[in-house]
């Protein structure tokens, strides 16, 4: 039989002396019970001061989350159908991130639990000499450690570089994973103490009841306190989460060509959005280009500036729909900051960072058209939060994910690569097809001979103006022209009214059809918005009573 260790030679116990057994006895059932349940609660004890760290970190530094990078690095695995059907089971793009975000939280606490499992199983092998050396369970939480930080990083690299406060990839990435390791230590340490504390420094034996509820008290107390303090920094970040306006459109009867910033749509990947600094946001032009260059927001500020007034739409803008705006962004073609960094002949492609770590890339040609712009102003105000503080990109022609807010990166590179949302698979094209909407809802008025009826509407050829607009009141058969009231630029949507004389009373089914400043007349061929955007006519239905 084995001699008991120097150090548990001793009294085996202050608590409980009498039950005092030889270290290498057997243990019995009700034993291994207790030191699961004190395990299990001292691994949740650590797991809450680790969510807690992370919280801290995100807070004070912007550190992304767990809970914000898993379901950012989920959404290149899901195809749109499953991503359409999550949504539908969600109750929309909200509710999924309410339930991802919230959903990694308790992962995270499970597998808190299961380490501290892990852990007192190997202290008790330790108290009990089985594994013949002392510092077994030392080493069990090191490699925990370790093997989560490892795991983390390596699942999550894609996503790492995401930084709230508007640091650049690469330091974001550096400084995410640190965060990681810092909280998961953190974790480490809490649960090595967490467990002693509840269990005592008794070699074989387990705490008398007086002195194990004096010891769960303590535990537990502090256990809920960081539940508490947690619950408090969940509930801050739940408050700023984009839930209440991600989706927001732009729509109603009082449409103006130019949209005030607060009724800007919005469509952001985002449970919360970045909230960048100008002191700690920069962007880094880099890559294939012979002067690569980090500006700070003053120095962007400070080169020539322009402002060009540009329509944004989102791919998943419904016909007729309101996820579309206009705008005037004060900035500088992207085309200045690229020929400042001087491309090499063998960058073709250009790969666009956001600081929550939204990517998308697009050739270099696109990038050096004219109109591709770097903004910092729109409508005369510095970039609201959630369209992009301090900077971000416009890319007329193509559907608004090409229009990087938040930007932090722009790297020339010589290959394809799929950004954010084409991962998911939308595209491969992001064109924005002509389109046509009236602005008005269906609607019912009486008939009184030759008073026409001003049906309002606008119009949108992506990059390439909007030329004229057509009616019909007959299903296609025949077009009757609109009045262009607001004909905007080559970039920018147009606003129309057309003077519909009906012949009678009935009911009358208006379809309106652009024609694109290039000549390219809407089609009515029908097309969802996954995977490129929808496509087809909008219709009016005007009821004309007698
Ligand atoms: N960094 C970053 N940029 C982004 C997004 C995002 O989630 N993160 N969303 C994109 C999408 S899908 C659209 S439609 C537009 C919306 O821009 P807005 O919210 O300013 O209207 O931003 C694009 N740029
Ligand atoms: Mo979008």
């Amino acid at each position: 039989m084995q001699v008991s260790k120097p150090g548990s030679a001793g009294p085996l116990s202050v608590d409980r002396p009498s039950r005092a057994v030889p270290a290498s006895a057997p243990a019995g059932t009700w034993h291994w019970a207790a030191v699961l349940v004190l395990g299990g609660l001292a691994g949740l004890v650590a797991a809450l001061g680790m969510t807690l760290l992370l919280l801290l970190f995100r807070q004070i530094l912007g550190f992304a989350t767990p809970s914000e990078m898993v379901g950012d690095r989920l959404t290149a695995f899901i195809s749109i159908k499953q991503f359409f059907a999550l949504l539908d089971q969600f109750g929309g793009y909200s509710g999924l991130k309410q339930a991802g975000g919230g959903g990694v939280i308790v992962g995270q606490l499970v597998v808190g639990i299961l380490g501290g499992l892990i852990y007192a199983a190997a202290v008790e092998r330790d108290v009990r000499g089985q594994t013949g050396r002392s510092r077994g369970a030392l080493w069990t939480v090191i490699g925990i450690v370790l093997a989560l930080w490892l795991l983390s990083v390596g699942l999550l690299w894609p996503v790492l570089a995401t930084n709230y406060f508007g640091l650049p990839p690469d330091t974001a990435r550096l400084t995410t994973a640190l965060g990681l390791l810092v909280s998961y230590s953190g974790y480490g340490v809490i649960l090595v103490l967490a467990y002693r504390a509840l269990r005592g420094r008794t070699p074989a034996g387990l705490p008398s009841a007086a002195s194990a509820s004096r010891r769960l008290l303590l535990v537990g107390g502090s256990g809920a306190l960081l539940a508490l303090v947690t619950a408090n920094l969940v509930r801050q970040l739940v408050q700023r989460a984009t839930f209440s306006y991600d989706g927001t459109e732009y729509r109603g009867d009082n449409l103006q060509p130019i949209t005030p910033n607060d009724r800007f749509y919005t469509v952001t990947k985002n449970i919360v959005d970045p909230d960048p600094t100008t002191a700690v946001w920069r962007l880094e032009v880099g890559g294939l280009v012979d002067r690569p260059h980090t500006y700070g927001f003053d120095e962007l500020a400070g080169l020539p500036s322009t402002t060009q007034e540009t329509t944004l739409m989102c791919i998943s803008n419904y016909v007729g729909g309101g996820l579309m705006s206009n705008a005037v962004w004060k900035g500088l073609a992207l085309r200045d900051l690229l020929a400042a960094a001087g491309p090499h002949p063998n960058g073709t492609q250009v790969l666009f960072y956001g600081a929550d770590g939204y990517t998308v890339s697009y050739p270099l040609e696109k990038a050096m058209e004219p109109t591709t712009f770097v903004a910092f102003e729109m409508n005369g105000e510095p970039l609201p939060a959630h369209h992009g503080f301090p900077a971000r990109v416009l890319t007329p022609g193509l559907f608004g994910l090409n229009s990087v807010k938040w930007v932090t990166r722009i790297e020339l590179i010589d290959h394809e690569v799929k950004g954010f949302y084409a991962q998911q698979g939308w595209g491969p094209s992001f064109v924005i097809p002509t389109r046509s909407n009236f602005i008005m809802g269906n609607f019912q008025t009486a008939f009184t001979r030759d008073v026409p009826i001003s049906v309002r509407g606008i119009a949108f050829g992506g990059n390439r103006g909007v030329a004229r607009v057509d009616v019909s009141a007959d299903g296609g058969q025949t077009w009757q022209e609109a009045r262009i009231d607001y004909p905007g630029t080559p970039v920018t949507w147009a606003f129309w009214t057309f003077d519909f004389l009906p012949s009678g009373p009935g009911e009358y089914h208006l379809v309106a059809r652009a024609t694109d400043g290039q000549g390219g007349v809407q089609t009515n061929d029908y097309r969802d918005t996954q995977p490129e955007g929808a496509n087809g006519f909008h219709s009016l239905t005007v009821g004309v009573t007698a």
